[in-house]
């Protein structure tokens, strides 16, 4: 793999509804489509999952365009590639900043798989033909709005939901959720709300049933992660905490998770992403894809990592129509019945709709 060319198309788009969670709302998504261009004029496309703000985790929209254009491309650029598992080693010497360099890996993975003429799902040694899809619901203005969104997404067949939690909007409203749907499988994410003085009332949350309670501690921590998986009999599962395999080895032997939910570009790229899913196979951890509230790029991209075995937990990767009017690639993401059929072209498996590409970009750069 030769790159020539990496064009970063800068993107705005707004969701149809703001999405909160317990660090804060989202509405408009800026983001890049990383187009990467290779000696024989193919191409492959990655996209950026880091927020505006540095809420989730310290990286922004701007600051993954200067690593990516100041230190990641130029070493893309200076010498070929034999296989895309040589960039996370290409990128060693630059530390963390994991969404930058995931957004660029992908496309040389599209571009690889493209090369080979198979699915990128295919690429990576996943087999699944179709996967399973909950839904992530952001936090309500009611209860009664709760109970109505999960009425309408359990109808449209989503095989899990996730509330998002914070103080104050977390055990009674989870229970009168549970009152209504008494056998819909649940989970809940508080996004790092809480502390370990708050064990009590997480307690609670062991009557209802859930699958699984995602990253309820510090984003940064595993030690207090610990202590409570042992005074809960609800799993942890750890979101913000995950960087590297290395994270998840030591989360694991510390048992402070059951469960790891793997985003891509929390890892830095899909190569850590197989690894860290490989890793908790082998140790029966099972495992899930996360969502970045990406665009159709993004979401390809995890469809073909859900394929892999251990991706057991339904993801949250929910349908393009279900955030976005008009999403950036053709077809769009459908989810039915609670599932997704992986596309069988080569590489992401979608077309990237250009016009709409070229309509929602505010700014793009061509770094050659
Ligand atoms: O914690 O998984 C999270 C959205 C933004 C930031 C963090 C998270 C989320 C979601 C939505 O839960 C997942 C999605 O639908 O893409
Ligand atoms: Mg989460």
């Amino acid at each position: 793999i030769s790159i020539k060319k990496v064009i970063l198309h800068q993107v705005r788009m707004t969701l149809k509804a703001p999405f909160t969670t317990s660090f804060g709302t989202f509405q408009d998504k800026d983001f890049f489509v990383v187009e990467m261009i290779d000696n024989a004029g193919r191409t492959g496309f990655g996209e950026s999952v880091a927020f505006s703000s540095p809420w989730y985790s310290e990286e922004t929209v701007r600051t993954n365009e200067h690593m990516m254009k100041d230190f990641l491309i130029p070493l893309l650029l200076e010498k070929p590639l034999e296989h895309p598992d040589e960039v996370f080693q290409r990128f060693s010497g630059i530390r963390r900043n994991n969404m930058a360099k995931a957004a660029l890996e992908g496309a040389v993975w599209d571009l690889y798989a493209k090369r080979l003429s198979v699915p990128l799902a295919q690429a990576l040694g996943g087999k699944k033909k179709e996967i399973d899809v909950g839904i992530s619901i952001g936090i309500q203005s009611s209860v009664q709005e709760l109970v109505r969104l999960v009425e309408n997404f359990a109808e449209q067949g989503y095989k899990r939901m996730k509330i998002k939690i914070k103080p104050g909007w977390d055990v009674d409203v989870l229970k009168e959720v549970r009152k209504v749907f008494p056998t819909l499988p649940l989970m809940a994410d508080a996004n790092s709300a809480y502390t370990l003085k708050d064990l009590e009332h997480l307690k609670q949350l062991d009557d209802l049933d859930l699958k699984m309670i995602e990253q309820p501690l510090a984003h940064d921590d595993i030690v207090d992660h610990a202590t409570l998986q042992r005074a809960l009999s609800t799993p942890i599962c750890l979101d913000e905490s995950i960087h590297s395999l290395e994270d998840t080895r030591r989360a694991v032997e510390l048992g402070s998770c059951k469960i790891i939910n793997i985003k891509i570009g929390r890892v830095g790229g899909l190569s850590e992403a197989k690894r860290i899913h490989d890793f908790c196979m082998d140790r029966n951890i099972p495992v899930w894809c996360g969502g970045m509230l990406e665009a159709g790029i993004g979401r390809a991209h995890n469809v073909a990592l859900t394929t892999l075995d251990n991706f057991v937990l339904p993801g949250d990767t929910a349908g393009s129509s279900h955030y976005w009017d008009e999403d950036l690639i053709e077809p769009e993401v459908v989810v039915k019945n609670g599932v997704i059929h992986v596309p069988d072209l080569p590489g992401i498996g979608y077309e990237v709709n250009r016009k709409a590409l070229e309509k929602l970009c505010i700014k793009k750069s061509v770094i050659a």
